[in-house]
């Protein structure tokens, strides 16, 4: 008996788990993907059964061809197949504005094109980060405002949480224990038969509010601990002293697991929950302890501030040489948010750049980025190559925002030649500080005193 199953959004979170579904005999999936201008050319590209995603994504491409060749998924951008689905899973994106408040645009059009064509018994699973309430509060009431159905009688409702991570898709959906927040026992064992097909780990059983706060806090959680960390690398910095020495030290311990500072959180995760987090907390809460929730928001702003502190490092070498801002070449070594990926989502990089743009207008700056993996469809701030020497050629200041694996194998002798100016402000600690001078450079480290010891 075939399982018809419709997976809307074509993003990170959408394909892996869609190519996975359809890898299952008899289930037959049917991705749907909006013919935006920046992401419609996804679907011609997976009917070809190619994969859009450029970083390292072991096992991604062979199970996009596998599936796509035996005709079990494809792609559209039509609604036509969700009239026969027996599970809809909504996986697109859940972006928060300026504000911080959630735009759920995408969500609430996908809801309501959902609820004109679904049938009896077909059962929804929400994927996307939502702020704790929105499943049971936004997405059930337009489902059943829209299709007069009852959600655990005519139709089931989910909220079930990815885990994704950019450069191990597969691997973060089928080695990693599954959240189920159905609502009611037949929600939940419906769920449970589609991901026991494709989940290797427990899958968890709870209520819908539990599980979309599990989500919000496990991210929060992280991005609290990178603000620690980052904290501690300004800290040491004023000790003139080496974080990584510390933190290595302390991880040294089994019962530690301190996380590791940069120059800054990028990513549509840990940018964007904490938010999504507090924004339930206070649109479906009465807000008793709401003067004593300081910890997120204080974190967002240590979090946003690495890329600034970048830029303050780089000043600092400028100043220290009584040399002008002036008449350079600044080279960004990595683009992607995080290393080996083509994922820019959010990245620091950006914010390094936009604020030097706006610190220096009046000042001739020369900009270009470096990036083994990001395509120019994805980065248009400033000119972007993936040839590490043109970037560098005649650099006067090397700011290493990723640490892309290739970046540690730099023949530094070779790299000194080849700059103008040998400043390097390390953001990921790629560099060990006496070789990078032993070589000639003025070197900056995020986390690591400058002056010697
Ligand atoms: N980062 C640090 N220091 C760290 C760890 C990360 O500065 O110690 C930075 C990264 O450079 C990056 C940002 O934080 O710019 C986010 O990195 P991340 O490793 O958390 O990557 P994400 O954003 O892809 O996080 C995802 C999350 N997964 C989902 O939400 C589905 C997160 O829950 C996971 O914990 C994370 O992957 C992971 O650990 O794999």
């Amino acid at each position: 008996m075939p399982t018809n199953i419709v997976v809307i959004g074509m993003g990170y979170v959408g394909i892996p788990m869609a190519v996975l579904l359809a890898d299952v005999d008899d289930f037959y999936v049917t991705g749907i993907q909006r013919r935006s201008q920046r992401s419609g050319w996804k679907i011609d590209w997976l009917n070809q059964g190619k994969n859009p995603y450029e970083g390292e994504e072991p096992g991604l491409d062979e199970l996009i061809e596998r599936v796509v060749k035996s005709g079990k998924f494809k792609v559209t951008d039509k609604y036509d197949d969700v009239r026969d689905a027996d599970y809809i899973l909504i996986d697109v994106q859940t972006p928060v504005d300026d504000e911080k408040i959630p735009r759920y645009a995408s969500l609430l059009d996908v809801s309501q094109k959902i609820a004109k064509h679904m049938k009896k018994g077909v059962t929804i699973i929400l994927e996307s980060t939502v702020a704790p309430g929105t499943t049971d509060n936004v997405v059930q009431s337009i489902l059943e405002e829209n299709r007069g159905f009852k959600r655990g009688l005519d139709f089931f409702l989910v909220f079930s949480f990815e885990r994704v991570m950019p450069g191990k898709l597969i691997e973060y959906i089928t080695d990693f224990p599954r959240v189920i927040g159905g609502g009611c026992q037949e929600a939940n064992d419906k769920a449970k038969f589609l991901y026991g097909k494709v989940v290797k780990k427990e899958l968890q059983v709870t209520d819908t509010l539990t599980a979309e706060l599990t989500k919000c806090i496990e991210n929060a959680y992280r991005d609290v601990n990178i603000a620690f960390a980052n904290e501690m690398a300004l800290l040491c910095e004023d000790f003139n002293r080496n974080v990584f020495e510390i933190i290595n030290l302390i991880n040294y311990r089994h019962d530690r697991m301190m996380h590791f500072p940069g120059s800054g959180v990028g990513g549509h995760c840990l940018t964007k929950d904490p938010w999504l987090l507090l924004y339930g907390f206070n649109k479906y809460t009465e807000r008793l302890n709401e003067a004593k929730i300081k910890i997120i928001p204080d974190a967002r702003k240590i979090n946003d501030f690495m890329p600034y502190h970048m830029i303050e490092l780089m000043e600092n070498v400028f100043r220290d040489s009584h040399r002008l801002v002036d008449n350079i070449k600044v080279a960004l070594l990595g683009v992607s948010y995080k290393a080996n990926t083509d994922d820019t989502r959010n990245t620091p990089t950006e914010n390094i750049v936009k604020v030097l743009r706006s610190r220096y207008h009046s000042h001739n700056i020369e900009y270009i980025a470096h990036d083994p993996f990001v395509h120019e469809r994805d980065y248009k701030l400033t000119k972007l190559t993936n040839d590490f020497n043109e970037a560098i050629t005649n650099a006067d200041v090397l700011m290493f925002t990723t640490n892309h694996s290739e970046y540690y194998d730099i023949d530094l002798d070779d790299l000194k030649k080849k700059v103008r100016t040998p400043i390097i402000i390390d953001g990921r600690n790629i560099f060990e500080k006496k070789l990078v001078e032993g070589k000639g450079f003025t070197y900056r480290k995020v986390g690591e005193g400058s002056k010697n010891h």
